[in-house]
């Protein structure tokens, strides 16, 4: 039995997604992010960085989605999430869940967050929006080549990832669905029932 510390369509949504294909026994507890509770000392004791996603696994406090999401799938390899260790495309699963993780995902913690950078804002946005736009052209370039997902024919933990961070841009100048490929990729991943029964237990309703 998992636990998830999450927040409604955060960061925390990869990893809910990731039991939910699964099939994983699990028990959800909303941190309620605008009252700051991800700040309370409670909360700081799972999670020192005051964040969500915090997932209990065996009992221990685990967080960052990225080794969430890599822990889930290595522990559940009958769900097909990601390729197996030596397989020719574990190197690639590797690569694009490391890529989304380091610079696609907090690239989205500036453009949500650019007051924390102790720079000016406007000068955090426009570096965000760069670093957003310049990973769309490289994943939709990469899926035009290679795809429909990122490890071509089959869905993987990758895709799920990278469809999470295409739905926090949705406000943007530019969303990620203006590039052809990318909006293919998050027709297939919106039309899995783990997305639509996320979105029903989250109470999600935008991109949906
Ligand atoms: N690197 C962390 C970042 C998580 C993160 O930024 N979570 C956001 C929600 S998407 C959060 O909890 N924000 C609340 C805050 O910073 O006060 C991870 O991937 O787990």
């Amino acid at each position: 039995m998992y636990t998830l510390y999450y927040s409604p369509g955060s960061a925390s949504m990869l990893v809910h997604l990731l039991l939910l294909e699964i099939g994983a026994p699990h028990e959800l507890r909303r941190v309620d992010l605008d009252a700051g509770a991800q700040r309370d000392p409670a909360y700081l004791r799972l999670n020192p960085g005051g964040v969500v996603p915090t997932l209990i696994v065996d009992g221990a406090p685990r967080w960052e989605t990225a080794a969430l999401a890599l822990l889930l799938a290595e522990r559940h390899p009958e769900a097909n999430l990601a390729p197996p260790p030596g397989s020719p495309a574990r190197a690639d699963y590797l690569q694009w869940m490391l890529y989304l993780a380091n610079s696609l995902q907090p690239a989205f913690r500036w453009w949500f967050y650019p007051e924390a950078e102790g720079v000016a804002a406007e000068a955090v946005l426009a570096a965000a929006r760069r670093r957003i736009e310049a990973a769309w052209d490289r994943l939709d370039a990469h899926l035009g080549a290679a795809g429909p997902y990122l490890l071509g024919a089959e869905v993987g933990a990758p895709d799920l990832y990278a469809t999470m961070l295409m739905r926090w841009s949705r406000k943007m100048p530019r969303p990620a669905t203006e590039w052809p490929h990318l909006a293919a990729l998050a027709g297939r991943v919106k039309a899995r029932p783990s997305w639509r029964r996320l979105y029903t237990i989250e109470g999600l309703t935008e991109w949906a």
